[in-house]
């Protein structure tokens, strides 16, 4: 593309209301020719420094609209790569609409959502994976979010999968000198020598994709939610999780008839906690039965469940249907852990009453917690268990490796993880391509065939970073930001 075809593209940045300040970008060849109808420095600057203060000014007519200052990024060391002028001007709504207006009249066209960092990308300035981490990083609500945003905008994971890709095309490289060679003269140790290097990309690979478990939990948040009868506290364990009295609680069973949900943060992780109508009863009430198949649905959605159990346990019946409903659970192999409601009440318990007793004969094997609003140290666990459940991706502690993220930003690149299914995608379809070239060595069929996948799982491996990609792809991914980026 000439560089005269390419339009300069301007906008806010910033999101509208008020603000004590905003900051305008204008991006591409014409962004100094704009400036200079829409900027006049104080005094008589001749020469135009990289941070100028001074006045917009409505073109054409030189009314002043704002006092603002002006910061040059000249081509190619801005953000986009292209000459790129930055206002920061004051942030009411009348001046950031003459100042839009004002630049769009002296050629600039309205940005639209990503741009600024499509161009980015289009210009070398930034690989794909970084420009996704972009967004994220602006999204990010909980420590953890922006932690492995932050690594993935500097270029994590393109340096992981980078060096996957280099390897792939060492083993490329090597069988298509052997594809030269007559099938005489083929050494059998030049078919382990492939085997061996396969082998190790297929594992690093598995070892990538394997981090998606707790790497999607870190971006979207962990979906926690509170099921059990009416009446057994769920409302009472979303408020002292969440620390707000978010949900009624009442000892009138039935009292929460819709789904709550509320965010928060735990050791800097997001969790979306949803508290549900009691389940396990049968109800004639249209507006308790709406709420029901809501909790059902939610439970459908969960990264985990919290089953309350609380004494006195229920009638034979009503327990029955209730377990049933938490083996279909189970048998899903849906995270579930049974809290053991209303510890408190538990000394004072005969044996048949007491869920511990119940939960111990009839679930084994399935995690249990004890719980009591009363007791302050449960809170402290169940916290506990929960970010052990985010880090390691299982209720009880200590069998699997973590992978949270390593906070030495920048040092090594051993423990990139990730967040994104396109990501996740490509890798597993990368794997089964590399995998299949392995077998088919293996197997000593023609190296052609073993070529083939390799090539075809390069370009997998390429979408993530963006070195060889669709028009569509980037439509859609840039399509998602917002404005201003
Ligand atoms: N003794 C005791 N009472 C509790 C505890 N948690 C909740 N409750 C009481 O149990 C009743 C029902 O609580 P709620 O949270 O509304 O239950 P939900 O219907 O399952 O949401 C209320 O009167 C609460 O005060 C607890 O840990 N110990
Ligand atoms: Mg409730």
């Amino acid at each position: 593309m000439n560089l005269s075809d390419i339009d300069t593209i301007a906008a806010f940045s910033t999101p509208p209301g008020e603000s004590g300040l905003a900051v305008f970008r204008i991006s591409g060849p014409k962004s100094g020719t704009i400036c200079d109808q829409l900027f006049r420095p104080h005094g008589a600057a001749r020469l135009r420094p990289s941070l100028m203060e001074g006045y917009t000014m409505a073109p054409g007519i030189w009314a002043g609209i704002d006092e603002v200052v002006l910061a040059c990024f000249k081509a190619p060391l801005s953000y986009t790569g292209e000459d790129v002028y930055e206002v920061s001007c004051h942030g009411g709504q009348a001046v950031r609409q003459a100042i839009l207006d004002s630049a769009i009249a002296a050629g600039a066209r309205p940005a639209g959502p990503g741009e600024f960092s499509r161009r980015a990308f289009i210009n070398g300035k930034m690989d794909l994976s970084s420009a996704e981490a972009v967004m994220d990083l602006i999204s990010a609500q909980a420590e953890r979010q922006a932690e492995v945003a932050f690594r993935q905008l500097r270029g994590g994971i393109s340096r992981t999968v980078r060096r996957r890709v280099d390897q792939l095309y060492g083993v490329l490289a090597y069988l298509e000198t052997l594809l030269d060679w007559d099938e005489e003269e083929e050494r059998s140790q030049d078919r382990a020598a492939l085997i061996l290097e396969i082998d190790e990309a297929v594992a690093e690979l598995h070892h990538l994709s394997d981090t998606f478990v707790s790497g999607r939990v870190i971006r979207e948040g962990l979906a926690v939610v509170i099921a059990g009868s009416p009446n057994v506290g769920k409302s009472s364990l979303l408020n002292a999780l969440s620390g707000r009295d978010r949900a009624i609680v009442s000892p009138i069973p039935g009292t929460t008839r819709d789904t709550v949900e509320v965010d928060l943060t735990l050791d800097g992780y997001l969790v979306h906690l949803t508290d549900t109508a009691g389940l396990a009863h049968e109800s004639r009430d249209p507006i308790e039965r709406e709420g029901i198949a809501r909790a059902e649905n939610a439970l459908q959605e969960a990264d985990l469940v919290l089953w309350v159990l609380s004494p006195p346990l229920p009638e034979a019946a009503v327990l029955s249907a209730e377990a049933a409903r938490i083996d279909r659970l189970l048998e899903r192999g849906r995270p579930l852990l049974l809290i053991l409601g209303k510890d408190d009440l538990r000394p004072a318990l005969p044996q048949e009453k007491d869920p511990a007793v119940y939960a111990a004969g009839r679930f084994p094997g399935t995690p249990v917690l004890a719980w009591s609003e009363m007791q302050e140290e449960d809170l402290a666990k169940l916290r506990h268990v929960l970010t052990t459940f985010i880090e390691e991706g299982q209720l009880e502690p200590g069998q699997k490796p973590k992978t949270k993220p390593d906070s030495h930003v920048g040092e090594g690149e051993s423990h990139e993880i990730l967040t994104h299914a396109r990501h996740k995608g490509a890798i597993d379809r990368a794997i089964n391509l590399v995998e299949k070239a392995g077998e088919d060595l293996k197997r000593g069929l023609s190296f052609d065939l073993s070529a083939i996948s390799l090539k075809e799982a390069l370009t997998e491996l390429s979408a993530i970073t963006g070195d060889d990609v669709s028009e569509t792809l980037i439509e859609e991914i840039f399509g998602r930001f917002c404005i201003g980026k």
